[in-house]
């Protein structure tokens, strides 16, 4: 074949490229169109906004339609050739009127179906049950004003998914420990803060996005009316592991929302008992493992080796070896100004001492060390130094 052959079939090959893309890429983004667009998720207020964004969305498609049909008409109806001598009018103030109040009016018809929205959302009334959410570096902590339940919901996801060892999961990323149980068709009321930096709190399908903020206490409401379990995540740049703190909530039927209460209720009584048994140091070391991958290796790492000079190494630290005392303290107070912060409300005092022991006996720091470990008795009778 010839050169310029050769040219004329690689152009119309481009050509045909190109045409494929071009028609088949709106057909794909109609058949992923439920994906593209916001969900309605499952409350009435969340409804509401959905169909608020529909609404807006389907009114700017109707002022695009009639600017850009004005703009084409008249580029193609006055070109120069069609319309040499162009119109010499200066100001006409019928359509300048027209074109400040016809503007004023849609934005006014748009405002008010969004404020009724908007009253919706911002209504603060104490709901039947309340909960407290509050941010940490990195996690939720959930505390049942009414019945005296508090725990923290941790991210879940296995560390050899994140680190692409295995394929990840289903909800990667979304799963937690302890997902925040609530009860359907219930008024539910969420006063929102936080302990260190600024979080936010985001459920899409309850359209609840809240920032929670140190000092300051916002609400949120929800009312569910079908069981299952929703997830979301924190929203607000909070640091290092700011991805990877998820928000999952379970809707449940009024009963087995009263059962899960009086389980949770029954379990701080047994842990109570816990607390007075006698441990071994192998019941120990393994309870802290868990404890450990749970509330530590974001900062020290899986391996104890930390990510110096930040968050340093536990693996061979002088305190973790052989000074007991300082090592209940830290965990404990926290360290100022630092990102150690207390784990004492955190964890009960047998995790407590449970992830202290497994930091003294693994990486080599029990025979490099004393030896020595902590107990649940340590903690319970640990007295801060003033
Ligand atoms: C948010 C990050 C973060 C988390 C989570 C965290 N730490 Fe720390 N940790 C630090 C930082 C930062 C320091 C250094 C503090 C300083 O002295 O400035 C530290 C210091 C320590 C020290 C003192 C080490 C030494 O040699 O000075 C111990 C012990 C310790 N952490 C144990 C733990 C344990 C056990 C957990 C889990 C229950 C934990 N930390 C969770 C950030 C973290
Ligand atoms: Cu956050």
């Amino acid at each position: 074949m010839t050169l310029k052959g050769v040219t004329i079939l690689k152009k119309l090959k481009a050509v045909l490229l190109w045409s494929c893309i071009a028609v088949s890429a709106p057909i794909n983004l109609f058949a992923q169109w439920d994906n593209l667009n916001m969900r309605p998720g499952v409350t009435d207020v969340s409804n509401e906004v959905f169909e608020l964004h529909m609404l807006i969305f389907y009114i700017c498609c109707a002022i695009g339609l009639v600017v850009f049909s004005v703009m084409f008409y008249s580029m193609f109806r006055y070109t120069k050739k069609k319309n040499p001598e162009p119109a010499k009018f200066h100001e006409h103030t019928g359509l300048e009127i027209m074109w400040t109040v016809v503007p004023f009016l849609i934005l006014v018809g748009m405002a008010i179906p969004a404020s009724q929205t908007l009253k919706e959302i911002y209504n603060d009334e104490e709901g039947e049950i309340n909960i407290q959410v509050v941010g940490y570096q990195w996690k939720w902590e959930y505390r049942y004003l009414e019945d005296d339940i508090k725990f923290f919901s941790n991210l879940s996801t296995d560390m050899d998914e994140i680190y692409n060892l295995v394929p990840k999961g289903e909800n990667y990323l979304l799963e937690v420990d302890e997902p925040l149980v609530i009860p359907t068709n219930t008024r539910v009321r969420f006063l929102i803060t936080a302990n260190d930096v600024i979080h936010s709190w985001w459920v899409p399908d309850f359209a609840i996005k809240q920032d929670a903020i140190p000092g300051f206490i916002n609400t949120a409401w929800t009312e569910v009316s079908k069981p299952g379990i929703y997830r979301g995540n924190c929203t607000e740049l909070c640091g290092k592991n700011h991805g990877f703190m998820p928000v999952v909530v379970k809707a449940v039927e009024m009963d087995e929302y009263t059962d899960w209460v009086m389980e949770r209720k029954e379990a701080a009584i047994r842990l109570a008992e816990l607390t007075e048994k006698e441990w071994s140091l192998a019941e120990l070391t393994e309870r802290g493992k868990g404890v450990y991958q749970t509330n530590c290796v974001a900062c020290h790492q899986v391996n104890g080796q930390g990510l110096p000079p930040v968050f340093p190494a536990l693996a061979g630290s002088n305190i973790v070896m052989n000074d007991k005392a300082k090592n209940i303290e830290i965990l404990m107070e926290g360290v100022q100004g630092a990102a150690m912060q207390s784990f004492a409300n955190q964890l009960s005092e047998i995790d407590m001492a449970a992830v202290i022991t497994y930091t003294r006996q693994s990486w080599g720091n029990a025979e490099n060390g004393d030896g020595s470990y902590v107990v649940p008795k340590d903690i319970v009778e640990y007295k801060p130094k003033i």
